[in-house]
C-alpha cells in the first residue's frame, strides 16, 4: 500500500472508531464462525433470552451467570434500529419463528453480513457518581454484527504479497488431508508457465478448479477449515468479476513478474481483491468491533478425525493472527482497532453428555493455547467456553445388556438414522455420544472420540430444535441453553454492572 492511501484508509477507520467512542453506552459485538458453525442460531437465541428475560421472570432463572439478569436488574431489552443504513438486518424474526414456530426447524443458512441493535436497559449496581447526572435506568445499545468466518481469515492477507500467499497455499494443498481433493488443480497450475504470456481463458480455468479444491475441502466428509479467499465460495455480486478471477503460482518471492505475464495477472487481481474485499471489510466493519466472538463446530472436526482437529488448530491461529492485523503501523497505533474481549466457543455442546462439556472447552483450549501465546499484541483478553445457544437434547440413563448408559435423548430431523431406522422427525431417538478424551491431546489421535465403530454414524444425529414454551402472553419463552449465560457475562457483563 503506498503511504498516502496508507493514510487514508487509517484516518477512515480513526473516524468511525472515534464516532463510536463519543457516542457512549454501546458496544459493537462481532459474531463470527466458519460456515454452519451456529453463528445465526447463536444470536437469535441470545437476543431472544435478552428480550424475554423479564418476561420469564417468576420462572427458573436460565441465566444464573448473567449478573445483570440473575441480580433481577435488567429492566428491558428491546430492538431498536441499527445505525448502519447500508448493512443488512439480521431477520431476527424469521429466524426466531423457524426455532419456535409449530413446525421447529433450524433457521437457512445466511452467508452474508447482517446486523442488529438490541438496547438494555437496567439498573445499575451501584448508584455512584453518574447516576445523579443521569437518573433511570442506564442503558446499553448492544450492535450485533454477523460476518462469515471466511472473511475473517482473509484478513491476513493484508499483510502478505501474491508470491507469499502462493507459496503457503501450494505448501497447504501439498498436505496428506488435502493432496488428493487438490490434485486436478495443482496437475493444472504444474502445467503452465508463470512467465508465460496472460491468458484470460487460463486464468478462469486455473480460478475454477483452485475453487473446486476450496470447496472439497469444506465438505462433511474433510471438514477441513477453509483457505482464503474467503469470497471464492461466497462470491455475492462479485461473481465473475476479475477480483474474484485468481489462482496462486509459483513465483519468486520479492521479484516483481514480467509485464504482461500470467503471473503479473494474477498478481494484480490478487491485489484488487485486496482492495475490494478485504480492506473494506477490515475498515467499514471489523475495526470498528469492540467484543468477538468466534463460534466453533470442534465437534465436526473430532467427528473427521486427526486431519481435520490440526486443520482446525491452523485456521483458529490464522483467525487470532486477523486480530493482530493493522495494530502494526503508527495511526492505528493511536486509533487501534478495539477488540478487548474475544470468546472461542465451541458450538453444538448438546450433542455430548454434561460429562463431557468441560472437556470439550478443555478441548478448545488446547486447540487454541499455542496460537494464544503466540498471540502477543493481540492486546484482548482470550477466553474460551463449550455451549449450545439452543439445547436440542436432554440426558438419561438407558439401559444397555445390563449396563447403565449415559444417552442423550431428542427427536432426530426427518430422514436421519440409525442403522435401517429412518426418523420421521416426530419420535424421539437416544443415542451414547461417546466420551472425549480426558486428556485433550489425544484429539490429534485417530480415537479422539473413542467409541464402538458400528456407532460412528449416528454419533452427531442432527436433532430437531425443542417444542418452546409459552409464556403468559401466549408468545414462546426463550429456549434451553447450555452455558449461553457465561457467554453474555464475558462479552458484555462488565457493562452492564
Ligand atoms: N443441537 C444444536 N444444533 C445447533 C446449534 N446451533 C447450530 N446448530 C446446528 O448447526 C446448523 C447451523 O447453524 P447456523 O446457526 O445456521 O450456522 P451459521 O454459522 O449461521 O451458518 P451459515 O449461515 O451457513 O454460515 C443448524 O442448522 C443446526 O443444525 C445448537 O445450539 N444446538
Ligand atoms: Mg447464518
Amino acid at each position: 500500500m503506498s503511504q498516502i492511501s496508507d493514510l487514508l484508509f487509517d484516518t477512515t477507520v480513526a473516524a468511525a472508531s472515534l464516532k463510536d467512542f463519543l457516542a457512549g453506552g454501546r458496544l459493537r459485538l462481532g459474531v463470527t464462525g466458519l460456515s454452519r458453525s451456529g453463528k445465526t442460531v447463536f444470536i437469535t437465541s441470545l437476543v431472544h433470552h435478552l428480550t424475554r428475560a423479564v418476561a420469564a421472570h417468576g420462572r427458573k432463572n436460565q441465566l444464573p451467570v448473567f449478573r445483570v439478569a440473575a441480580e433481577n436488574r435488567l429492566r428491558s431489552a428491546h430492538l431498536d434500529p441499527q445505525p448502519d443504513d447500508a448493512v443488512p438486518r439480521f431477520s431476527y424474526e424469521e429466524h426466531l419463528s423457524a426455532l419456535t414456530g409449530a413446525d421447529r426447524h433450524w433457521p437457512q443458512s445466511t452467508r452474508r453480513i447482517s446486523e442488529l441493535r438490541v438496547t438494555l436497559e437496567y439498573d445499575r449496581k451501584s448508584a455512584g457518581l453518574l447516576s445523579s447526572f443521569r437518573p433511570g435506568p442506564a442503558r446499553l445499545d448492544i450492535d450485533i454484527v454477523d460476518y462469515p468466518g471466511e472473511w475473517l481469515l482473509d484478513l491476513p492477507l493484508l499483510e502478505k504479497s501474491y508470491a507469499q500467499w502462493s507459496r503457503e497455499t501450494l505448501e497447504a494443498a501439498s498436505a496428506a488431508a488435502r493432496a488428493t481433493i487438490a490434485a486436478d488443480w495443482r496437475g493444472a497450475t504444474a502445467g503452465v508457465e508463470p512467465q508465460e504470456p496472460a491468458s484470460e481463458d487460463v486464468a478462469r480455468k486455473l480460478a475454477a478448479l483452485f475453487t473446486n479444491y476450496l470447496r472439497a475441502a469444506k465438505t462433511e466428509r474433510f471438514a477441513l477449515s477453509t483457505l482464503p479467499p474467503g469470497r471464492f465460495l461466497m462470491p455475492g455480486e462479485l461473481e465473475g468479476s476479475p477480483a474474484l478471477t485468481f489462482a496462486p503460482l509459483p513465483v519468486e518471492e520479492g521479484s516483481a513478474p514480467p509485464s504482461g505475464s500470467l503471473a503479473a495477472m494474477m498478481e494484480r487481481r490478487y491485489e484488487a481483491y485486496k482492495t475490494h474485499v478485504v480492506r473494506p471489510f477490515f475498515r467499514d466493519h471489523f475495526a470498528r468491533l469492540d467484543r468477538q466472538i468466534v463460534l466453533v463446530d470442534a465437534l465436526a472436526a473430532l467427528n473427521s478425525g486427526p486431519a481435520a482437529v490440526r486443520d482446525l488448530e491452523t485456521a483458529l491461529a490464522d483467525v487470532l493472527t486477523a486480530f493482530r492485523t493493522g495494530r502494526s503501523n503508527l495511526l492505528s497505533t493511536i486509533f487501534r482497532p478495539k477488540i478487548d474481549r474475544i470468546l472461542f466457543a465451541a458450538t453444538k455442546a448438546d450433542h455430548l453428555h454434561h460429562t463431557s462439556h468441560d472437556r470439550l472447552e478443555a478441548v478448545l483450549r488446547h486447540l487454541t493455547s499455542r496460537a494464544i501465546e503466540r498471540a502477543e499484541g493481540v492486546g484482548a483478553t482470550i477466553d474460551v467456553i463449550a455451549l449450545a445457544a439452543v439445547r436440542a437434547t436432554r440426558e438419561a440413563i438407558v439401559k444397555h445388556d445390563g449396563e447403565s448408559l449415559a444417552a442423550i435423548v431428542g427427536t432426530p430431523i426427518e430422514g436421519e438414522r440409525i442403522g435401517d431406522d429412518v426418523f420421521d422427525g416426530v419420535a424421539e431417538g437416544a443415542i451414547f455420544p461417546g466420551e472425549l478424551p480426558a486428556d485433550p491431546r489425544h484429539v490429534f489421535r485417530g480415537d479422539a472420540l473413542a467409541l464402538a465403530e458400528e456407532d460412528a454414524d449416528f454419533r452427531f444425529l442432527k436433532f430437531r430444535p425443542p417444542i418452546a414454551s409459552l409464556g403468559r402472553d401466549k408468545e414462546p419463552l426463550p429456549l434451553p441453553h447450555i452455558r449461553l449465560d457465561r457467554a453474555m457475562e464475558f462479552l458484555f457483563g462488565d457493562r452492564v454492572g
